[in-house]
């Protein structure tokens, strides 16, 4: 029998308390903006879901692509015996590199590390029954607030950190965040790090802004996140969906734009919003990188790149570093 196992790494209203502090400083700046971490509640990681498998959204495929290609050759060069993964969101590419690690027969433990308790509980769940010998020990946490893995893990540990959710954090933060993951790891350990890269905006703006609007349904729905643990009076409706490529910082950005003129209450914060017209509320940064940036901002972090993979089409990065 496999042992699945959840902890909640944090006090059971950090959640609360961190959307809420959250909320009160990106809605009453100038221009006002929302972490993307709040998009992800069962219903927003659901639609994250459906984005994966729209023919717009092509970094899920591509990284799983290299990933099919990859994954023995990930698997002999790290001998990992847990493997963590942060971001873990539905664990679906993560069966690749079990599978290899369980091939070269080195893997005990997996650490799938994500904000939704729900994506982990049914991604635990699915492990269990498929990988009878492994241990999952999953952790509810905001790894990008604070990164300390379970100090029972034992190494060579590799941590995945995929799909391009690197990208999510603004410079400053990726280099905070590389930096306290760098602390984390001993020699022997290894990172694998997904990164999407600059391609023609035209390519990267379809894949946040697809033909089906869901997408444009992923981002409202951080509105009924706060609607529903803020008891806020977001009308999603009252916003449209909005994707730019921006050609200086090289990352695509979502924004919510108010259709009118509107106040919005939120008495769980003592707070009225108002919105002009067309003003807009930034949801999201979604960085996209070339090689040369990845290994300029882990050198910095105090990792060495041993190899850099793409997919046939150069569409997607996959890096291998190690402390
Ligand atoms: C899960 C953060 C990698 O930035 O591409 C998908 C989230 N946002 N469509 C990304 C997302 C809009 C995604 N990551």
């Amino acid at each position: 029998m496999t042992a699945f196992e959840l902890t909640r790494q944090l006090p059971a209203d950090h959640f609360a308390d961190a959307l809420r502090s959250d909320v009160l400083s990106g809605l009453t700046a100038r221009p006002k903006w929302l972490p993307p971490k709040w998009f992800y509640d069962q219903r927003g990681s659901e639609l994250f879901e459906e984005i994966t498998r729209l023919p717009e959204y092509y970094p899920t495929r591509a990284e799983r692509a290299i990933l099919t290609e990859r994954a023995g050759t990930i698997a002999a060069a790290t001998s990992a015996r847990t493997l963590v993964e942060l971001g873990s969101g539905s664990s679906e590419k993560t069966r690749l590199l079990l599978d290899a690690l369980r091939s070269l027969g080195t893997l005990e433990t997996y650490v799938p590390v994500d904000v939704s308790e729900s994506a982990l509980r049914e991604a635990g769940h699915q492990l269990a029954a498929d990988y009878p010998e492994l241990a999952v020990h999953g952790v509810v946490s905001d790894f990008t607030a604070s990164l300390a893995l379970p100090r029972a893990v034992r190494g060579p540990k590799l941590v995945a950190f995929l799909g391009g959710t690197l990208g999510n954090l603004l410079p400053a933060e990726r280099a905070a965040f590389l930096t306290a993951l760098r602390s984390e790891l001993a020699p022997g350990d290894s990172l694998l790090l997904g990164t999407d890269l600059v391609k023609d905006p035209a390519v990267l703006v379809a894949a946040y802004d697809d033909a089906a609007g869901v997408t444009a349904e992923f981002n409202k729905n951080v509105l009924n996140v706060l609607d529903r643990e803020l008891d806020a009076g977001f009308e999603p409706d009252a916003f449209e969906h909005v994707a730019l490529w921006d050609p200086e910082q090289e990352w695509i950005e979502m924004r919510l734009r108010s259709t009118r003129a509107q106040q919005v209450k939120i008495p769980a914060l003592d707070l009225v919003v108002r919105f002009a017209e067309g003003e807009e509320l930034r949801t999201e940064v979604s960085a996209k990188f070339r090689r040369e940036r990845v290994e300029r901002e882990l050198t910095a972090a105090g990792f060495a790149l041993a190899h850099w993979w793409t997919d046939p089409e150069g569409r997607f990065g996959l890096s291998l570093a190690h402390p």
